[in-house]
């Protein structure tokens, strides 16, 4: 096949006739004729969305556009379309992504990656579902393999409830961060699972803003719990008599239905196979902490669901015990110590439950068999955000954005500029912001911002909140990303207060108020409370209090410091897999179909990066092989690199473009691969290797036909 056969279809589907251009705009925005203009791609992307067409590419990267409704677009019926097609054959979906890092897993044997990104409520957790459930439809299927697809697809409902809530971002909010390997035997049917989750917003478990909501699964439970269930667990069916679910005021959500999550859930954890005594066991803890949250240090009788007397719980929380010599004594709280330990325990409790619950799907997801396996990890992190106050936990959430953010910046800016210089294709480099700055602001060691916290919760008695933020002060002044009222200009002091500090994210400005700074990051459990705990007769509080628990004398890691080490971790587990990316945007604040606000729009394609991504791409290459994997696969082309090719892999790989009729500005020869400007090249490619295996097969069928 030579190149005047290409198809002039794949620049129809592609462009779009002019008429139907016009309305739907263009799905590639590397196609797009001003494409340097900030404008035009926001034109372009508005168009779009006003068809319902929420996806755009720019190459083989992923813009989404939250549509805010159901569009039908994710049937079996799409799924089947999407499957197995070239990738931009198709207009833009979801399941075209999934399926063509699918196919290029199991064509290059290699492990991949995609990173959902976004601000919250943009549609990441959303983007990520729909992925999964392509997987769990398009890949082989039998039984054993059924059973693997169910638990991975069910694990999302279970870590759901526990781990997501309603903010005023998003009615279903992820409060964690959540990395899901998918792994595939050589076959392509998916075997099984490993989930990592991140730092999980436990203070929510005692308090939430208005408008917010604890965590799903306290309400499944008081709406949805069975008669019987919620007899024994001492509860009533009234969200309304806990003084842990009312401090939002929303314990309705009209978008969620509490009652009908809770049967999901409820099943869901019987396919993944949890005993019915764990089970039991689970729902006595959320149970507990719900009376935990009522306990107003008059006896309580509730204390037998966690499995320990409650005369014990009432001393555990209302003394501290203190050596004195070598003796140790009880010493009574104030009642307000007694408030703060008994939050303390509800989220120490709810929180070690979560990594248990995490612990126990990864159990059920796991493969056995020792055959190598190759994976596609998920990411779907909690979203950047910004409220009217903004605590510790914005602070983790927004640096892990920045986080990922530096390495969307590094896999993709960086390192495609860098490749090109590095095989000696003649580049003019394409500026862009590079947050590291900002990044090192954070979590520089000795300097950074988490090292003055760290620094600060060494000193107990002594730092408050407001000595960490003069540390801060002293330390950071000048610095063009920081600012508090002492070191802002006059214009900018007034939107200050005095116990602020303020980051200038690469997504935008956020205010953070240093209260409760030094003590979120301490996390502190008081011993003994902990030595109660580990008296539990209920199975789960037993073994997420273990008595081979570090002793208490020696400093655990702060939280923050724990959070860096943990996104070093994922960074690395990142790092060594091929990256796909999805871009997930918001079209309003107000969570409205058909809304399309243009200045928050503009605001994300900005600090998404996508213009700059946009002109590398457009002035770039599309794909890009190593001569080694690019001769083995198309030699069958051409008679001269058929079977075997004498010289050197490059030599080989330039005959065999040139007898496949490349022109000269359609391809470039770097030092170890071949750069290929446009798909399209690829596909003709492509299509003439399908056709060419198909005669050879049907040649080899003749051949032994005779015999
Ligand atoms: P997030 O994961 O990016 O926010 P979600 O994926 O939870 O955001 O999406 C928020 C809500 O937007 C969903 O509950 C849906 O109602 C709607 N939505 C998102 N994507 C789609 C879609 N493709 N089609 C229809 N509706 C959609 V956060 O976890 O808060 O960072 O922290
Ligand atoms: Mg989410």
């Amino acid at each position: 096949m030579s190149g005047s056969g290409w198809r002039a279809r794949d620049e129809d589907r592609l462009t779009g006739s002019l008429t139907a251009r016009d309305r739907v705009g263009i799905q590639d925005f590397v196609l797009l004729d001003a494409y340097t203009s900030e404008s035009a791609v926001l034109d372009n992307l508005r168009k779009r969305f006003n068809e319902n067409l929420i996806y755009t590419y720019i190459g083989t990267l992923l813009v989404s556009v939250n549509p805010y409704k159901e569009l039908g677009i994710y049937t079996k019926k799409q799924m089947d379309i999407y499957m197995g097609v070239n990738f931009f054959e198709l207009p833009p979906h979801i399941y075209a992504l999934a399926d063509n890092v699918y196919r290029t897993m199991l064509t290059e044997t290699n492990n991949h990656f995609i990173l959902i990104s976004g601000e919250s409520g943009a549609g990441k957790t959303e983007a990520s579902k729909k992925i999964l459930q392509f997987y769990a439809v398009s890949c082989p299927s039998t039984k054993l393999l059924d059973n693997v697809r169910d638990r991975l697809l069910l694990s999302n409902p279970v870590l759901e409830a526990f781990g997501n809530a309603k903010t005023l971002k998003n009615d279903n909010s992820s409060r964690f961060g959540k990395y899901m390997d998918i792994q595939f035997d050589h076959m392509g049917g998916a075997v099984g699972g490993h989930i990592l989750s991140y730092l999980l917003e436990k203070s929510r478990v005692v308090h939430q803003n208005h408008g917010e909501r604890s965590f799903h699964i306290f309400y499944q439970l008081v709406e949805g719990g069975e008669e019987d269930l919620l007899r024994w667990l001492g509860l009533e069916r009234n969200c309304q008599r806990y003084s842990y679910l009312v401090q939002g005021e929303c314990a309705k959500v009209s978008s969620v239905n509490d009652k009908s999550d809770w049967k999901t859930v409820r099943k869901a954890l019987s396919v993944i196979e949890f005993s019915e005594s764990n089970i039991e066991s689970l729902f006595a803890i959320i149970a507990s902490v719900l009376h935990l949250g009522n306990v107003t240090f008059v006896a309580d009788s509730q204390g037998y669901l966690l499995g320990i007397p409650a005369q014990v719980i009432q001393v555990g929380l209302t003394h501290r015990k203190i050596e004195a010599r070598s003796e140790e004594v009880l010493s009574p709280f104030t009642v307000d110590q007694a408030v703060y330990a008994k939050d303390a325990l509800a989220k120490a409790i709810y929180g070690r439950t979560f990594t248990w619950l995490v612990n126990e799907l990864n159990e059920s997801l796991a493969n056995k068999d020792s055959s190598r396996k190759t994976v596609i990890g998920l990411l779907d992190i909690y979203g950047f955000e910004v409220f009217s106050v903004n605590s510790f936990e914005q602070f983790c959430i927004n640096y892990c954005n920045e986080k990922l953010q530096q390495l969307f910046i590094q896999l993709t800016l960086k390192s495609e500029q860098e490749e090109y210089e590095m095989e000696g294709i003649e580049w003019e480099s394409v500026p862009y912001f590079n947050n590291k700055i900002i990044c090192d602001l954070v979590e520089e060691k000795f300097k950074g911002i988490i090292s003055v916290l760290d620094e600060e919760c060494l000193r107990p008695g002594e730092a408050t909140d407001m000595t960490f933020l003069e540390k801060l002060e002293e330390k950071m002044g000048g610095h063009a990303h920081f600012v508090t009222h002492k070191l802002a200009d006059q214009k900018t002091r007034k939107t200050l207060e005095r116990g602020d500090f303020r980051l200038l994210h690469y997504a935008g400005e956020v205010t953070y108020s240093v209260v409760g700074f030094l003590d979120k990051n301490n996390d502190l459990l008081y011993r003994n409370i902990k030595e109660v705990m580990r008296q539990s007769k209920n199975a789960i509080v037993k073994h997420c209090f273990p008595s081979t628990e570090p002793d208490s004398k020696k400093r655990p890691e702060t939280v923050a410091t724990q959070f860096k080490s943990s996104l070093v971790g994922l960074t690395e587990i990142l790092m060594s897999k091929e990256p796909w990316y999805v871009r997930c945007m918001k079209p309003n604040e107000g969570k409205q179909p058909g809304l399309f606000d243009d200045v928050l729009v503009r605001h994300q394609v900005k600090y998404l990066g996508l213009m700059e991504h946009l002109r590398v791409r457009r002035a770039g290459f599309a794909y890009r092989r190593r001569y080694e994997i690019f001769l083995q696969r198309y030699k069958p082309l051409c008679p001269d690199t058929w079977p075997n090719w004498k010289g050197t892999a490059a030599e080989g790989v330039e005959c065999l473009v040139k007898h496949l009729g490349y022109k000269p500005d359609e391809y470039k020869m770097g030092r170890t691969k071949i750069f290929i400007r446009h798909p399209r090249t690829l596909f003709a490619t492509e299509d003439a290797f399908e056709v060419c295996k198909h005669e050879l097969a049907t040649r080899i069928q003749a051949k032994y036909k005779g015999y």
